[in-house]
């Protein structure tokens, strides 16, 4: 008898019968083997020079426009990402390729006279060498660019190690952006926590997203070789709605946040804080909002909840709620929507403290309602959770909202706009366990993707 060597699966969510990529998983060796070129490319990138880094971060942005209908169809079927969504996440990934495609023309340091003397002090900022990027599969095209991007613009190469979920979508980005890059810049290595922690040991800057748990993992294993890493990790994120909302728009807002993608988001909105007499109408607006989300296929462009991202996802979804009160949903979907693994929106209430859903990441269409007195305790309930990604905040009263916001434990602030959804030109990430180390996105991304050299220049002949 022959071993056989472990396999990696990658199945459709709405049709776990269609089977997008079946392939012997690689091994630590292939991950070790594609760092290893990655490392030999990396000089001659760096030294090609930053107008020839542009003008290839630039052609990859217009081959993922060029493929945006089938890159789009990718998405849809591996991960199940709604039609609609799928299609905004494409037209992100080619806008990050487009913003960072500039960075190469940024200053990198700056000028200092000497402290004493003639002389000038510079520091410019260098690549570190390879990139390990981990990538989850909720956003299967847009967090690899906004990982490799950055680190490309500056001067790394790269290697990606996907979620098994989202193999293929993987592939077919990597075979995208390795047309449009010097061989070696560029690799993907499928796999899991076998490749993963090869990079991770390998590599010499590590970028993560996906779970705590593996997150944290990774964290101690790179800070132990002294190598810079930021992990993006889970969220458990509340919306504060303030007595003078918008009702109806906060209900819309919200719904959006729990039960896109069905909340398979780490910036989806799990906790609904409604303060003082908020807490009527809102619980009226945002269960009739929940109760209208269209719930099916991700190909149906009406489609706003697709399917979960496996059965044993679609089991802890709805243990999740199991036993609560549930306003809406707590329960498989009534109408047939294919063999797909879904589950409805659920708003529940009289949540004991304590509860799961109170303490843990769900990833679900499920979010608890909570009554506060006002909004400092709304603050305090927002804060009591291991957790802080995003918090939103909808009132008519921004000079509340801003002053009362002080005290808010979480990385990012949207007010009057859903939990979810990313502006890529700005640092993103959280407090406690959402996060470790330096942001990601926006030009903090050059930083993190850098280190710092500082020189002292002399005069020659001066004693
Ligand atoms: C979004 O809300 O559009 O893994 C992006 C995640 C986050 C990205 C959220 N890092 O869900």
């Amino acid at each position: 008898m022959t071993a056989h060597a472990a396999t990696l699966t990658s199945r459709s969510p709405a049709d776990p019968s269609d089977i997008l990529v079946q392939i012997p998983a690689p091994s630590a060796f292939a991950a070790v083997d594609a760092v290893d070129r990655a490392r030999a490319a990396q000089p001659d990138w760096q030294a090609g020079g930053g107008a020839a880094r542009s003008a290839a971060l630039t052609a990859v942005a217009d081959a993922v426009e060029a493929a945006a209908d089938e890159l789009t169809a990718l998405a849809v079927r591996e991960v199940g990402k709604p039609l609609t969504e799928a299609r905004a996440e494409v037209a992100r990934t080619a806008a990050i390729w487009r913003y960072y495609a500039q960075a190469p023309y940024e200053p990198t340091g700056a000028v200092h006279e000497a402290a004493a003397g003639a002389g000038l002090l510079l520091s410019r900022r260098l690549p570190h060498g390879v990139a390990g990027l981990i990538t989850p599969w909720n956003f299967p095209l847009a967090i690899p660019s906004w990982k490799a991007a950055p680190a490309l613009a500056v001067g790394n190469t790269v290697v990606l190690k996907p979620a098994p979920e989202a193999t293929a979508c993987a592939q077919r980005l990597a075979e995208i952006v390795q047309r449009a890059l010097p061989a070696g810049v560029f690799g993907v290595v499928p796999g899991g926590a076998v490749e993963g922690n090869a990079i991770v040991s390998a590599a010499d800057v590590i970028s993560f997203t996906g779970s705590t748990a593996v997150g944290q993992a990774v964290a101690r294993a790179a800070t132990g070789r002294g190598v810079p890493v930021q992990a993006e990790m889970g969220g458990l994120n509340a919306a504060i709605v303030l007595p003078d909302a918008h009702i109806e728009q906060a209900a819309a807002h919200i719904a959006a946040a729990i039960s896109g993608y069905a909340g398979q988001k780490c910036t989806a909105t799990s906790r609904v804080i409604a303060v003082g007499t908020a807490l009527d109408p809102l619980r009226e607006a945002l269960a009739e909002a929940l109760r209208a989300v269209p719930v099916g296929d991700p190909a149906d462009a009406a489609t706003v909840c697709g399917p979960l991202i496996s059965e044993h996802a679609r089991g802890q979804v709805l243990d999740a709620s199991h036993g609560l009160r549930a306003l809406v949903g707590g329960t498989a979907p009534h109408a047939p929507h294919g063999p797909g693994w879904y589950a409805a929106p659920t708003l529940v209430e009289e949540v004991p403290p304590g509860h799961r859903l109170l303490r843990e990441e769900v990833f679900g269409p499920v979010a608890a309602l909570l009554p506060a007195d006002d909004l400092a305790h709304a603050v305090r309930i927002a804060n009591s959770v291991p957790y802080g990604l995003v918090t939103s905040v909808h009132t008519a009263d921004l000079n509340t909202a801003l002053s009362g916001l002080d005290r808010l434990d979480t990385g990012m602030i949207r007010i009057n706009a859903p939990s979810s959804g990313v502006d890529f030109h700005l640092p993103f990430g959280g407090t406690k366990a959402s996060s470790h180390g330096p942001r990601e996105q926006g030009r903090a991304a050059l930083e993190f993707y850098t280190s710092s050299r500082t020189y002292t220049l002399s005069p020659a002949g001066t004693m």
